[in-house]
């Protein structure tokens, strides 16, 4: 009964939850700009048999014996990942994105310390200051904000940074569109003597191929999740290019004993394999499909005079404004998923209703592209959802709609 061979298939109610999963994920449109599609090579790395290993500590120095081939994937995940990002110190095992800014807040700074972070309603994270989060409970934010042209406003950002004398300024953000300069944010860092930490998970993918600004010679501390548009397993990294070894070592006992037990060997398998796919030069590719995609879309929007929340965008995502359609993001939300459309609802610069509400939607091409849609398949869907947003309330063309999409999605199947 209690059977090691056990295959997901002998659970019926698990298998038959797994099945539908599969078809949603085929048949819908997946817009979210943080969820990709691993490859096959990922999903069957976190299947495989290095869930079953305890491996607390790092490479040559853990807490149990029987870490030989531990010790070998964890060494190729962050030699894989220092080629790749081109930094000097990697840190491969932090659960997700969260962990990976939980334990690096934690290795350099003290409870209570202030650290300047972007609003999260200007697209920062929950992760940069939420008062709902870890970050904004335990520690002391104070946000920057966007202007009216969209862009960071640094001079709001370099005016705090004098007043406040935070420990860490935090780049790096959610949903927002524009580029950043993130050598300017450096310089006030070090006129205040305080770190420069950025999260570029939303935007790895995009930098290693050279295709958004990169902090990495810039920050002290970058951090990153691996399966966003770097389409690798759901999880985190810590990395550094600053000549500091005492800083690696902090960030070290930071992750652990600091912040998390063992770490998830399975997934670092699977982070190794995405280090390498993404080293690839068929990578960069889909890379610069991603970026030619959401131009497509944002085009579409742009001539139907909707308002482009941080006015266009340099990334994989932009948000679109939805006040002027006397909408919200959860109405918009729900209506597209109706028509098997998936995007998020998000908060928008002075928003005055709450973030299950909310007055806008984000956009984003990763996961679209991944399936192999190009610009024609992205300006069609634009149509559609321009449609839906102008006649929410009309079921026969959110049906007519949900068949079309039906019917492209089966053109493109995620896995063949
Ligand atoms: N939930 C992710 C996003 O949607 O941006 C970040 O954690």
């Amino acid at each position: 009964m209690f059977n090691i061979n056990n295959k997901i298939e002998d659970d019926k109610k698990i298998f038959n939850i797994l099945k539908k999963e599969k078809k949603r994920q085929e048949n819908q449109i997946n817009l979210i700009a943080s969820e990709n599609y691993a490859s096959k090579a990922i999903l069957s790395a976190q299947g495989s048999i290095f869930t079953n290993k305890y491996a607390e500590g790092n490479i040559n120095n853990r807490y149990y014996a029987g870490c030989k081939y531990i010790d070998e994937i964890e060494h190729l995940a962050i030699s894989r990942a220092k080629k790749l990002f081109k930094v000097k110190y990697v840190n491969v095992q932090p659960h997700s994105g969260s962990q990976a800014n939980f334990a690096a807040y934690f290795a350099v700074l003290k409870n209570g310390d202030k650290i300047l972070g972007m609003k999260l309603s200007h697209g920062g994270h929950l992760t940069h200051g939420s008062s709902v989060n870890f970050s904004g409970r335990m520690y002391n934010f104070i946000y920057y904000e966007t202007n009216k042209n969209g862009k960071i406003d640094y001079l709001q950002l370099e005016k705090l940074a004098i007043k406040h004398k935070p420990k860490m300024i935090v780049g790096g953000f959610s949903s927002y569109s524009r580029v950043c300069n993130w050598k300017k944010i450096r310089k006030i860092a070090d006129k205040i003597n305080a770190y420069f930490l950025v999260d570029i998970s939303h935007i790895a993918g995009l930098i290693i191929s050279g295709l958004y600004s990169n902090p990495i010679p810039h920050a002290h501390i970058i951090t990153s999740t691996t399966h966003k548009t770097l389409s690798g397993p759901r999880g985190g990294i810590i990395m550094s290019n600053y000549n500091d070894e005492k800083l690696f070592k902090k960030i070290d006992s930071a992750v652990f004993p600091g912040t998390q037990g063992g770490p998830l060997m399975h997934a670092i398998l699977a982070k190794a394999i995405s280090f390498k796919e993404a080293l690839s030069n068929n990578f960069k590719n889909y890379q610069i499909q991603i970026i030619k995609n959401i131009n497509a879309m944002i085009k579409i929007f742009k001539k139907e005079n909707f308002e482009i929340v941080f006015k266009k965008t340099s990334n994989h995502l932009f948000l679109l404004d939805l006040r002027k359609y006397y909408t919200t993001g959860i109405e918009i939300e729900n209506c597209l998923s109706n028509a098997n459309i998936i995007v998020n609802k998000n908060g928008i610069p002075n928003d005055t209703t709450n973030f299950l509400i909310t007055s806008g939607i984000r956009i984003g091409s990763p996961a679209i592209t991944r399936r192999g849609f190009k610009e024609k398949e992205s300006t069609k869907i634009s149509h559609w959802i321009i449609k839906i947003i102008k006649n929410k309330n009309n079921k026969n063309i959110i049906n007519t709609i949900k068949r079309k999409v039906k019917i492209l999605c089966k053109k493109y199947p995620i896995y063949k």
